[in-house]
């Protein structure tokens, strides 16, 4: 029997063939009797049955590929934050109905199953959850792509809030197996530290050099099939994990000493063990360099050898691979390719250097100085010296090009080297990305404008031809479909399912705006997903929410840029009225508001955890305070997640972005929340301007000044006790929190945000928005009293929002940048 034969001969698309499938796995893979399984079981039973489904579409998407001969993609990435995966295979194969009945008929309960699966959380925020989108978009457009990255064993921390502060506990998140991965012991690579380098006695000047005398490491593969949708194409995901090349190390065990002898693999394996969790900031540990390595390294070796299936010279690289850079993080995998086409391979310099620059592109994600990845030169060259070398070739080769150019500008050469040797020498990431690739986008037309006349204005003077922008998206199966079932079977009723694979077709929802049975019927679908967030809450926190009151929505990483802080002056400007209302015997005006806060803030980074604290505090000060009642709750989801956020966007009425203009480079989570039918208050920043393009200025709450506006404030020195003196009412919410009027058993725990903000001048300018945004929030309120109006201009926001898949963005990068066809099945 051909494997063929036998796959389709067990298509398990009904359900009795499906519960044989199910009760196979438990008893013959899991080994549990069906008496004596616990949910677990059957969520992994169930997972490898699905899984079976996925692999025959695995097996044929690589057997086109092959004979195909496609260019393929390879995405680098530091993270992947692709959530949990049972439910997206179920979509990806239609096959929810027959494993829920299956299920069903097996007394287990498919809900209750798909709550026990793990987050795969191997990503901070953003930037890991757009690579876990593009996955799915560059499937489901049968773009033959790899992601690598790495295997962390414990993803990102738990948040727990304690006395209403943040405690981080490890995720690990393989406790119980995952069932989603194939481990690939065959497939494993040996990646080199330390050592030093030789020249090759017999390289006559060619530049191949030896490097020796190394700590090595070895990167085992894992995959995991990333399926498309309404397509039989899928991808992979290969992601590494570090064992050590010995086991033990036989002379230390010799000599009798155990401990020190599985100290060192434990020491190897602490490669890839844990999830840097710091977002937005570069951090500078020794650990992280190694895992840029090991990452890019294996997954370079791996491309190489299956180009090198196929081709015997490397003169059709460019034409079969691309290497995308998430970020700088990737960047060493530019010197690798060097390195290994040089070393291992024996091409020229000159040779080498054309193929590569032909193979690489680079996203850059921010402009913020603090994150702009940078290595101490020592350091490289204590751990990569051979890269360090072939990096000062680069930059050798680069410069004297940069000296023809530079003219007057005797400054050029400086400004632009890779090394920057202002203090302690440093190696510049970003600066290595640029120069090595052909391509270097940003995420949103405001950013990728910023980008060429900020950090990157000197290389668009030589390079302008490199530079462009691929807004980012959202894959609308897991965003919409999936998160939204009551508004998904709305859209399928009244514009069919052809959404989920051409996201333009909500346009279709426009005129339905103006009718009145489709606006009860966006409403009743708006109120099932927040009696779904409030009943989380209630079980999870034990707070209860009224379901009428706008929710009111924040949920990001916590960051000062990212401004949650505006919102809680605004939050406790709103408690404040209430309670003056009170007291002279009115009722507010207000429209009843639960104001909901998620994120995490990484470990070290204090100004962020005081938010979290700050917000936790005026919860509990606002939700027990009997004069305020129904008007005002004020929530701190602990632990946000991808799969949290499935719960908290369909939810939303108001969404905010809220950064500074300038700062967020594109933001996703704005669109996740419009997609889903709520209205944003934002700034004009990132993808926010692209929003009010696509919704119409009149569906959005714009406030707040401008990029060049915050500019202008920067450079004529801001003075944020202006603000403070010029507002009453904004002069209350700040000295209430600096007397402790939300910390009474520590009045003083505040002082810091109160003089950051009003005495030194916070970067962010909050004050300098304040009164706007507080403005605008009194708009957005007096339009919630008008239930119709306000979902009318959801209606359209939802509409608006097809440009914003992330399916649109992949086609843009696979036309322009990464010049790939898709792949054909049969
Ligand atoms: C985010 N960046 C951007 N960085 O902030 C956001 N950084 O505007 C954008 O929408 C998103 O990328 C996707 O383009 C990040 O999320 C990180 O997570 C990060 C992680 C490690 C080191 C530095």
């Amino acid at each position: 029997m051909t494997i063929e034969e036998f796959a389709y001969d067990h298509p398990d698309r009904d359900v009795a063939a499906f519960k044989r499938a199910v009760a196979n796995k438990l008893i013959y893979a899991v080994g549990k009797d069906p008496f004596a399984a616990s949910q677990d079981d059957w969520l992994n039973a169930t997972a490898l049955a699905v899984r079976d489904q996925l692999v025959e579409r695995w097996m044929a998407t690589t057997r086109a590929s092959y004979a195909q001969d496609l260019k393929r993609v390879y995405y680098l990435s530091m993270e992947f934050l692709i959530g949990r995966t049972f439910t997206n295979a179920l979509l990806a194969l239609e096959l929810q109905d027959i494993v829920k009945q299956a299920l069903a008929d097996f007394g287990v309960d498919i809900a209750a199953l798909a709550e026990r699966e793990p987050d795969a959380a191997l990503g901070n925020g953003g930037l890991g959850r757009l690579a876990a989108c593009f996955l799915d978009s560059m499937a489901t457009l049968g773009v033959p792509g790899f992601g690598y990255g790495i295997r962390y064993e414990y993803g990102m921390f738990r948040q727990k809030i304690v006395d209403g502060q943040q405690v981080e506990t490890p995720d690990y998140w393989l406790t119980r197996g995952n069932p989603w991965e194939f481990q690939r012991p065959e497939v494993t690579y040996r990646v080199r530290f330390g050592g030093h380098v030789q020249r090759r006695e017999d390289a006559s000047g060619s530049g191949a050099a030896d490097w020796v005398d190394t700590h090595d490491v070895l990167a085992v593969a894992y995959d995991t099939i990333i399926p498309g949708y309404g397509t039989q194409a899928t991808n992979t995901l290969r992601l590494w994990s570090a064992r050590a090349t010995e086991e033990i190390d036989l002379s230390a065990f010799n000599r009798g000493n155990y401990m020190q002898a599985v100290e060192s693999k434990n020491h190897s394996e602490n490669v890839s063990r844990v999830l840097y969790p710091d977002d937005s900031t570069a951090s500078g540990r020794e650990l992280r360099l190694h895992q840029e390595y090991f990452f890019v390294s294996a997954s370079v070796q791996d491309l190489l050898r299956r180009y090198l299936r196929t081709h015997k010279t490397f003169d059709k690289l460019p034409e079969k691979v691309s290497i995308h850079l998430n970020d700088t993080h990737p960047v060493l995998a530019v010197p690798e390719l060097m390195r290994l086409l040089l070393d291992e391979h024996g091409l020229e310099w000159d040779e080498a250097w054309a193929q590569t620059q032909k193979v690489f592109s680079y996203t850059n994600h921010t402009l913020m100085h603090e994150a702009l990845e940078t290595w101490p030169v020592e350091m490289m060259g204590r751990i990569l010296p051979r890269h360090l070398q072939i990096i000062y070739e680069m930059n050798a080769r680069f410069l004297a090009l940069v000296a023809q150019k530079a003219g007057d500008d005797v400054e050029l050469p400086r400004r632009l080297s890779l090394v920057d040797e202002v203090g302690e020498r440093r190696v510049r990431m970003a600066y290595i990305a640029v120069l090595a690739s052909h391509s270097i986008n940003g995420v949103s037309g405001l950013h990728s404008e910023l980008m060429k006349q900020s950090i990157f204005a000197d290389f668009n003077k030589i390079f302008p031809e490199r530079f462009n922008n691929k807004t980012n998206g959202v894959t609308p199966r897991r965003w919409l479909a999936q998160a939204n079932p009551p508004l998904a079977a709305l859209l399928d009723q009244r514009i069919g399912r052809g959404w989920r694979r051409d996201l333009t077709q909500l346009q279709a929802l426009r005129p339905m705006a103006q009718q009145a049975p489709f606006v009860r019927a966006f409403r009743h679908a708006k109120r099932e997903n927040k009696l779904r967030l409030a009943n989380w809450i209630e079980q999870n926190m034990g707070l209860e929410i009224d379901t009428d009151a706008m929710f009111d929505v924040q949920v990001k990483r916590i960051h000062e840029y990212k401004r949650q802080l505006l919102n809680v002056l605004h939050v406790v400007s709103r408690y404040q009225r209430i309670v003056a209302a009170h007291e002279s015997g009115q009722v507010s005006d207000l429209v009843p508001r639960v104001v909901v806060f998620a994120g995490k803030a990484a470990s070290a980074y204090h100004a962020a955890k005081q938010v979290i604290r700050l917000i936790n505090d005026v919860a509990a000060v606002v939700n027990n305070d009997p004069r305020v009642g129904k008007l005002l709750k004020v929530v701190f989801l602990p632990n946000y997640s991808v799969s949290l956020a499935e719960i908290i966007m369909p939810a939303a009425d108001l969404s905010e972005q809220i950064s500074t203009a300038g700062t967020e480079a594109s933001g996703t989570g704005n669109m996740k929340f419009a997609l889903n039918g709520a209205l944003t208050i934002g700034t004009l920043d990132g993808a926010n301007v692209e929003m009010k393009e696509n919704v119409g200025d009149e569906n959005i709450f714009i406030f707040g000044h401008t990029t060049p506006e915050v500019a202008d404030i920067r450079t004529s020195g801001y003075q944020p006790r202006s603000h403070y003196e010029a507002d009453p009412e904004l002069r209350g919410v700040l000295d209430a929190i600096r007397d402790g009027a939300f910390s009474p058993g520590e009045p003083s725990r505040y002082q810091g945000i109160y003089d950051t903000l009003v005495n030194w001048g916070d970067q962010y300018l909050l004050l300098a928005d304040y009164a706007s945004y507080v403005a605008t929030q009194a708009r957005v309120d007096a339009l919630y009293r008008d239930a119709d109006a306000w979902t009318r201009m959801a209606i359209l926001n939802v509409a608006g929002m097809g440009a914003f898949s992330s399916d649109r963005t992949i086609a843009e990068y696979a036309h322009q940048i990464w010049n790939t066809k898709p792949v054909l099945l049969t």
